[in-house]
């Protein structure tokens, strides 16, 4: 009988959680940025192997602060380390602990007997594997801890053969041909997004979301979408624009060619700017846009 289990991946922000449900997909499921607080939903990442169906939940990295927006995201995160069968706690093995780990561990608590505890970016080499090692021991003695570059994708066989040892026989959630449940329309706005981030970290990663506003198919078979880019400020309107739209149209031409690597059907994309300079305090959207 086949096994099954729904496994959160928990970690601060820019552990590599998204780097590591992608590395277990084979997969470009979850979008990758240096910024932190890049993922912003529970995205879902499917690995089917002979033993059975393991759902990866990537969670937006855990950060203290009292903002609406960290709030929400959050509680998302918290959320998805609650309804898991197994949590990854993923440690950043090239940063110190420091408070925000020790404010992770403790949300950790409740889910003690459910952790699988991984550091992460051993590859690098001022990577502090033995402070990591220490860290956890002292909090959940009982937990295995493993080794990992989700990056160079080493450690993973090991990974996997502890996950799939921890899940249960149990039927499969999503088909065979599955590796993420994401609608297009969603999975789209995040590689829009991804690349907003990627070429404005320094002005202003966190002032944007996508809004998806239509899409139709072309007789060819291509999808032509439209997406409106909002955020807080004319001056980041003119940014997002860039000199004569060249930045927008570098947003638009190297998401379009990471499209064309995901869908079989080309994806034409039109996009916009727009300011809404309340976006983060209307809770109402922030409910909408992070889930
Ligand atoms: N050297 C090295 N870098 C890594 C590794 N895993 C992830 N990274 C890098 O760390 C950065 C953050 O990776 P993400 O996967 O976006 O991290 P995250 O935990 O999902 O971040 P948030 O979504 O912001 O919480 C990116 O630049 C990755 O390339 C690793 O094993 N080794
Ligand atoms: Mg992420």
């Amino acid at each position: 009988m086949p096994k099954s289990a729904f496994v959160a991946i928990a970690g601060r922000p820019s552990a590599g959680k998204s780097t590591l449900v992608n590395a277990l997909c084979g997969e470009k499921v979850s979008i990758v940025t240096p910024v932190p607080q890049t993922t912003r939903n529970a995205v879902r990442g499917i690995v089917n192997r002979s033993e059975g169906q393991l759902v990866l939940m990537d969670t937006p990295g855990f950060h203290i602060s009292d903002k609406r927006l960290n709030k929400r995201l959050r509680d998302v995160a918290v959320d998805a380390f609650s309804d898991a069968d197994i949590v990854i706690y993923l440690i950043d093995a090239s940063r110190a602990v420091g408070p925000e780990e020790e404010a992770l561990a403790g949300a950790l608590a409740a889910a003690a007997t459910r952790l699988v505890v991984v550091i992460n970016k051993v590859d690098l080499p001022g990577a502090k594997v033995a402070a990591a090692r220490l860290f956890v021991a002292g909090r959940f003695p009982a937990a295995p801890i493993l080794e990992i570059s989700a990056l160079k994708l080493q450690g993973l066989d090991a990974l996997l053969a502890a996950l799939y040892e921890r899940a249960v026989e149990g039927p499969a959630w999503y088909p065979e041909e599955y590796y993420t449940d994401q609608e297009p329309a969603f999975r789209i706005g995040e590689i829009i997004r991804e690349k907003i981030m990627l070429h404005t970290r320094d002005e202003m990663p966190h002032a944007v979301y996508v809004s998806y506003e239509d899409s139709r198919r072309a007789s060819d078979g291509s999808l032509h979408a439209s997406y409106d880019l909002v955020v807080e400020r004319d001056s980041q309107k003119g940014i997002l624009i860039g000199k004569g739209g060249s930045m927008i149209k570098r947003i638009r031409e190297e998401a379009e060619a990471d499209l064309a690597q995901i869908f079989d059907y080309p994806v034409i994309l039109k996009l916009s700017v727009r300011v809404d300079p309340d976006w983060k305090k209307d809770e109402k959207r922030l409910k909408d846009l992070i889930f």
